[in-house]
């Protein structure tokens, strides 16, 4: 980590410590002379309770775990920069989005929701999104996920949902899935899930690699410029390299041979300096256009469709260091949606005000103590003083006798600044009413957006949705759940809700009134905004003995063209003078973009493994190079997606998928 040192990066070098060629000391920093046997009275004794150093080591080891994030505790982070492309003075005063090539330092965090920290990353579920800005005004975390809109409305709903996708609490079966009883119990008697499990349906929730997939900041945020004048925000993050799915099958195979797959993708990458890419955008809604919507813009499980409610790109961040230590940075970094900075304000979205509780209050239990902002990753780079004090793991050294406010002592410091001077202050909104438990009745639509979702997907998106609630829903055991849902969906479509029926042996539900949609929202879907290319792709190019083709030339030109190759053959070490790094038995198909097949094997075995890797690629939709001299295989040339040659090869595989087969 040379290159690209920038603040948060000096910060951090000061906690850095490498343990290579030093002696090895206790904690006190007492120096050790022998490691591998406890004190004993007598060679075969009892082991004595003076053996401080055996102690030390133990005791360390015996607390070495803390509690994992209660959601999201699967995930894998890394460090970059987040640079502005234009100055958003006009909407916001937030510095950090001022001027133009204005660089912050920031530290993201993806995730899986319901698995525990050991789950495999290719799950069927939405994905966190946790960026650490660290402004020269304070800490600001955009805590959002992959999927624009949530599950439910009022954070008092939270607990509930989460333990109806968490396993089920008698078996604690099963890990990291939607596909049982009681989160679909849970989505049948809570109908204001329904636009959100219709993007969970779908391949959103199965994205290729966390580069390859969106960032929603989901509720709705305030801006406010310097002029006090306030606009209400949705944050979105564009992958430069576009949205890319896996197909459910192949999901689900890649959970057992590489259960680290987005964490390997996305480590890989940076390592290889191939560094991932989002752009900030935002969604403004003016406030005297907060009535205008046919859904209400408090509403978490709604999108601002981006045909109504156009998009404006901001900048661009870019993700170029791994972390140096996975527990200190990764496991510990605590992100707040209530980490803020002057310019962005909050709006009464009842999601978003329960979260502005839960964030710190969860970091109580799991970081130990008030003080998880003195971790190094937590830290914000700008000085911060105040009166707190103390507390389990106080780094801190404050000097003085003062810690309270207001005081003659310390000529009453720290204090508090006017808004010029950048202090924080709050939007002043009017706000009246009755003290009551409610729901307004704006939030009562759970069908139109759950129907325009529907009505703006492709046949072949329709029918991977169709796909993922008739494998859901066939892992219910009760059918009186899965009755229920059924009937819940036919008021997003009576197709789609015949269709899963018909799979999952239930009786098709009655046609019953759907809410009247004049135009679809194309944005939202992934197909008709394909971003075609090739860039990071893994490619497995097949070498058999009689590889006639110029090997050093076909990997050159994908080389050039920033693809990934991996040598697949039937034993690892040289072959044909190449390197072989994966063997049929090590890699899989499912763990590469697109096969390409430089050549035939003599044995008849060999040959047959390859036809299985090649042929599970084929039923994954991927592209497929045969050589001219391959003689297997063969049934497979000429059909959609299948090359003869490198150039049409690699102008395939930019497609990513082939449908059509
Ligand atoms: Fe949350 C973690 C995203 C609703 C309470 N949440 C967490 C993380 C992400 C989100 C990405 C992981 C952060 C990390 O990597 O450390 N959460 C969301 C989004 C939501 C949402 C996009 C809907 C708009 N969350 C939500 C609600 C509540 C919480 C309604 C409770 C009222 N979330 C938490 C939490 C977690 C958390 C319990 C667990 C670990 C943590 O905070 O640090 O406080």
């Amino acid at each position: 980590m040379k290159k690209d040192i920038n603040q948060k990066q000096h910060q951090l070098e000061a906690f850095r410590v490498s343990d290579k060629n030093q002696p090895l000391t206790t904690n006190q920093g007492l120096k050790i002379a022998e490691d591998e046997h406890s004190l004993k009275a007598g060679n075969r004794g009892p082991t004595l309770l003076e053996d401080f150093h055996f102690r030390e080591k133990m005791t360390h080891f015996d607390h070495e775990r803390i509690p994992e994030r209660v959601v999201h505790a699967r995930g894998s982070a890394a460090h970059g920069i987040f640079e502005t492309y234009e100055c958003a003075s006009d909407i916001t005063k937030a510095q950090f989005l001022n001027g133009k090539g204005t660089k912050t330092p920031v530290f993201v965090r993806f995730s899986t929701v319901a698995g525990s920290r050991g789950s495999a990353d290719t799950v069927r579920d939405a994905r966190g999104f946790a960026t650490k800005f660290y402004t020269q005004e304070g800490n600001y975390d955009l805590v959002g996920n992959n999927i624009p809109i949530f599950f439910i409305q009022d954070a008092i709903k939270f607990p509930d949902f989460v333990h109806a996708v968490k396993p089920e609490p008698n078996n604690e079966i099963p890990q990291a899935q939607s596909a049982h009883d009681t989160f679909w119990d849970f989505i049948a008697n809570n109908q204001e899930s329904a636009h959100m499990v219709m993007w969970h349906m779908s391949d959103r929730s199965i994205p290729r690699s966390y580069r390859m997939m969106e960032g929603f900041g989901v509720n709705t945020y305030r801006f406010i410029n310097s002029e006090g004048k306030s606009h209400f925000v949705k944050f979105h993050w564009k992958p430069v390299l576009g949205v890319k799915s896996l197909v459910w099958d192949e999901a689900q195979i890649i959970a057992g041979k590489d259960p680290d797959f987005h964490r390997r993708d996305l480590w890989e990458s940076i390592e290889r300096g191939d560094y991932p890419e989002w752009e900030l955008s935002v969604q403004l809604i003016p406030l005297e256009d907060e009535f205008k919507f046919n859904f209400d813009i408090l509403d978490a499980t709604k999108i601002w469709p981006e045909e109504e409610v156009p998009v404006r790109i901001l900048g661009k961040m870019t993700l170029n260091k791994n972390v140096d230590n996975f527990f200190a940075e990764t496991e510990q970094a605590a992100f707040h949606v209530g980490h803020v900075v002057p310019g962005i304000d909050f709006s009464n979205d009842p999601l978003l005000q329960g979260r502005l509780f839960s964030y710190t209050d969860t970091q109580l239990i799991r970081l130990g103590g008030p003080n998880f902002h003195e971790i190094p990753i937590n830290k914000p780079i700008c000085p911060f003083h105040n009166n707190q004090r103390d507390g389990y793991g106080r780094q801190t050294i404050n000097v003085g006798q003062v810690s309270y406010h207001k005081n003659s002592l310390a000529d009453n410091t720290p204090s508090p600044v006017s808004e010029e001077e950048g202090g924080y202050t709050h939007y002043e909104e009017k706000v009246e009413g009755h003290k009551v438990r409610a729901r307004s009745e704006s939030f009562k639509d759970h069908f139109t957006q759950a129907r325009l979702f529907w009505l703006s997907m492709t046949e072949i998106e329709k029918e991977h949705i169709i796909n993922a609630f008739s494998f859901e829903l066939g892992k219910v055991k009760s059918k009186a759940i899965r009755k229920q849902v059924v009937d819940m969906f036919a008021h997003v479509s009576h197709s789609l809700a015949t269709a899963i029926a018909d799979n999952i042996g239930i009786v098709p539900p009655v046609q019953v009134e759907v809410p009247h949609i004049m135009q679809t929202s194309p944005a939202v879907s992934q197909i008709l905004n394909a971003v075609e290319s090739v860039k990071t792709f893994k490619v497995a190019v097949i070498v058999a003995e009689n590889t006639e083709e110029n090997l050093n030339e076909l990997i050159a030109t994908l080389l050039s063209k920033n693809i990934v190759v991996e040598l697949v053959s039937t034993k690892q070490g040289l072959l044909n003078g190449f390197e072989i790094h994966e063997t049929f038995a090590t890699a899989s198909s499912v763990l590469y973009d697109g096969i390409y097949v430089s050549g035939s094997f003599h044995d008849l075995n060999q040959q047959a493994k390859a036809e299985q890797f090649i042929e599970e690629a084929y039923q994954h939709f991927k592209t497929i190079g045969l050589a001219k001299n391959v003689s297997f295989s063969q049934h497979l040339a000429n059909k959609n997606g299948v090359a003869n040659n490198l150039p049409s090869f690699i102008q395939l595989l930019a497609k990513h998928r082939h449908w059509e087969r």
